[in-house]
């Protein structure tokens, strides 16, 4: 069998998610009238500490829905310039709610005051005001990077005085609770929305989270009909949800365990560019420029060894581990990556 490191979104459901799958309780959720799903919805409230949530089939539809809350046709969104709402949304921000986004370059992903404040802009003769401040927390591309709480914290405060909001991609939020030692709830206080995946590391197979004041959540709510996301008895899918939200969270620890067993080893293989203090949770972002082999080759080879990793943007590789992948996959995985990084060198030299 492959050992698929492409992402945390191909875990398969589990044996105890399948199950409650196949017995949930549903009813019509465009009627308000499923359970499973208002239980869902209930929970992950609770858990990131606002007043409503709303279950959404992705993550994308959760950040989508959360720029139309927040914004108005003809304003900007400050991002990350390699931010998932810019980079892989389709233009989501531009298609629905009628934003352009104002993407800031940063190192390491994370979005600090002092940078974004340079970017505010009011409506002038020239200018768009900024409507929304994004933040991914996790930071996918830039690493799995979590956000200091302190940064958080500054960021929506300062955007506050100023009667803007802040939205957080938390498509892995866990991870950085797990990272910090902290609740996700502590994360997520200062910020006026969260969007969190259940799919991603949590390891449902399918849906989202978007969590907020309960007037922005009714509001979202006929968004999410708009976009087609009106589920009916969508409580056989919030079933795994609320094992994934419940269960799957203390399953973290050992994927970043996994992650940064992974990165220490490939920063002793020659020709593999990484800086492993860098991978404090699941995402290992790695440089093979080094071995001669361009990402899209390195993938095609590991494949060949039956090990799934794909290339990213700037010429590196990212893998995700997930806990369908259990250390002997990721050793196993390694070798692989020791084994083609090593051939293209013979060949090379
Ligand atoms: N990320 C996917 C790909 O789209 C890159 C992955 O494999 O990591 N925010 C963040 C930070 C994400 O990483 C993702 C998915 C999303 C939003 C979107 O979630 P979905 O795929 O459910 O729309």
């Amino acid at each position: 069998m492959m050992i698929d490191l492409r992402s945390d979104t191909v875990t398969r459901p589990t044996a105890a998610m399948r199950k409650a799958m196949a017995e949930a309780e549903v009813g019509d959720d465009v009627y308000g009238e499923d359970p499973t799903v208002n239980r869902l919805e209930e929970r992950a409230a609770a858990i990131a500490g606002k007043e409503a949530a709303l279950f959404v089939p992705t993550g994308t539809m959760g950040n989508t829905i959360a720029v139309k809350l927040h914004t108005r046709h003809g304003q900007e969104v400050i991002c990350d310039a390699r931010g998932h709402i810019l980079d892989y949304e389709l233009a989501m921000m531009g298609w629905f709610s009628g934003c352009v986004a104002r993407p800031i370059r940063t190192d390491d992903g994370i979005l600090r005051w002092e940078q974004i404040r340079g970017e505010i802009r009011q409506l002038d003769p020239h200018w768009a005001p900024t409507g929304l401040i994004a933040i991914e927390n996790t930071h996918n591309m830039a690493g799995g990077v979590v956000y200091p709480l302190e940064v958080i914290r500054e960021l929506a405060e300062r955007a506050h005085e100023l009667g803007l909001k802040v939205h957080m991609d938390g498509a892995r939020v866990f991870n950085a609770a797990e990272a910090l030692g902290v609740s996700v709830r502590e994360i997520v206080a200062p910020v006026d929305t969260v969007m969190f995946c259940l799919s991603k590391a949590l390891g449902a197979p399918v849906g989202s989270m978007l969590a907020g004041r309960r007037e922005a959540i009714d509001q979202g709510r006929l968004y999410r009909k708009r976009l087609g996301g009106g589920m009916r008895q969508a409580g056989v899918l919030a079933a795994a949800g609320l094992i994934a939200l419940e269960e799957h969270p203390k399953l973290l620890k050992r994927d970043h365990e996994n992650a940064k067993l992974m990165a220490e080893s490939l920063a002793r293989v020659p020709g593999i560019e990484i800086d492993p203090e860098k991978v404090r949770t699941n995402i290992v972002i790695f440089g093979v420029s080094g071995t001669g082999l361009s990402a899209g080759e390195f993938s095609r080879r590991l494949k060949e060894q039956g090990v799934l990793i794909d290339g990213i943007r700037g010429g590196k590789m990212r893998l995700v581990t997930h806990y369908d992948a259990d250390r002997a996959a990721c050793e196993k995985a390694l070798e692989a990556i020791e084994q083609v990084a090593a051939g293209a060198m013979a060949g090379a030299g």
